[in-house]
């Protein structure tokens, strides 16, 4: 087996952590992760070298602990060089194989393994205007998913605003999609890219809502995306044709298998 080009920190499984995993498998690289469930991140040390910390190390005078920020609640042991790293304090948390350069947001750390893999299999495109369209993608995809991501936090105290702004934004994001493919058998072109796997795990994600019907039906709201299919089948076809995908299924096994029971 070939030496891990990249290092990746997060909470596991997570879909922004399979993006890469993904794109690592066509390339035929190697990525070293490391990581835990989301509720035991706060027994980890976050840095390039995470760790398990030992009870003792667990309290607030610890000059690592932090308050969490985003999508967790319990304080966090983050050390000085992971904020250095990232400045952000998020995870997924890529980091160089020598550990000296944090790459922080899913999709930077998705484009950072196709530059370090082979370009003739094209994932980043094949010249510079298909690469930024495939950036124009990545950047939808972000702004879909942080949108998404607030939504789904929210899901036991949704508010009208909180969820008109996710239906709106989900009807943008698919409608932009929907319409693409009308025109090529992927987002980009006729050739799977990381707009296309990026797509599939952050819309995936989102369609967990799906399953979490009984904490809107409190507030009398529907799922956003239920009877989607219909408005959107292009964009609903290309996540099954993605989801059965081996290399895609290796990672999101039966994540979609609600979607198309
Ligand atoms: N858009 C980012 C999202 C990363 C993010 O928001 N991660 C949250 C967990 S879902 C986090 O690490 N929070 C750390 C904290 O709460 O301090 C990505 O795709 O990498």
């Amino acid at each position: 087996m070939s030496e891990p080009v990249l290092k990746v920190f997060s909470y596991l499984p997570n879909p922004r952590v399979w993006k890469a995993l993904i794109a690592a498998d066509l390339l035929n690289l190697q990525i070293e992760v490391a990581g835990d469930k989301p509720s035991n991140l706060d027994k980890w040390l976050w840095d390039h070298q995470a760790r398990l910390l030992e009870d003792h190390e667990r309290h607030s005078g610890n000059p690592a602990a932090r308050e969490s920020r985003r999508g967790f609640s319990q304080t966090l042991f983050k050390t000085d060089a992971f904020m250095l790293a990232h400045p952000f304090g998020t995870v997924p948390a890529g980091f160089s194989k020598d550990g000296n350069v944090g790459i922080f947001e899913s999709n930077s750390i998705l484009r950072a393994v196709a530059r370090l893999g082979d370009q003739a299999i094209g994932l980043y495109g094949r010249d510079v205007t298909e690469a930024s369209r495939i950036d124009g993608f990545l950047d939808s995809i972000l702004v879909f998913s942080r949108e998404a991501q607030e939504y789904l936090l929210a899901m036991d105290q949704m508010t009208t605003y909180q969820y008109d702004r996710m239906a709106e934004a989900f009807e943008f994001f698919s409608a932009g999609i929907e319409q693409t493919l009308q025109h090529n058998r992927f987002l980009v072109g006729d050739e799977m890219t990381l707009a296309d796997i990026a797509f599939a795990c952050d819309f995936s994600q989102f369609l967990r809502e799906r399953l979490m019907q009984n904490r809107l039906d409190s507030v009398d709201l529907h799922c956003i995306s239920h009877d989607a299919e219909t408005i959107y089948p292009r964009t609903f076809a290309h996540l099954q044709n993605l989801s059965t995908h081996a290399v895609f299924e290796k990672y999101l096994g039966d994540y979609n298998a609600h979607i198309w029971l």
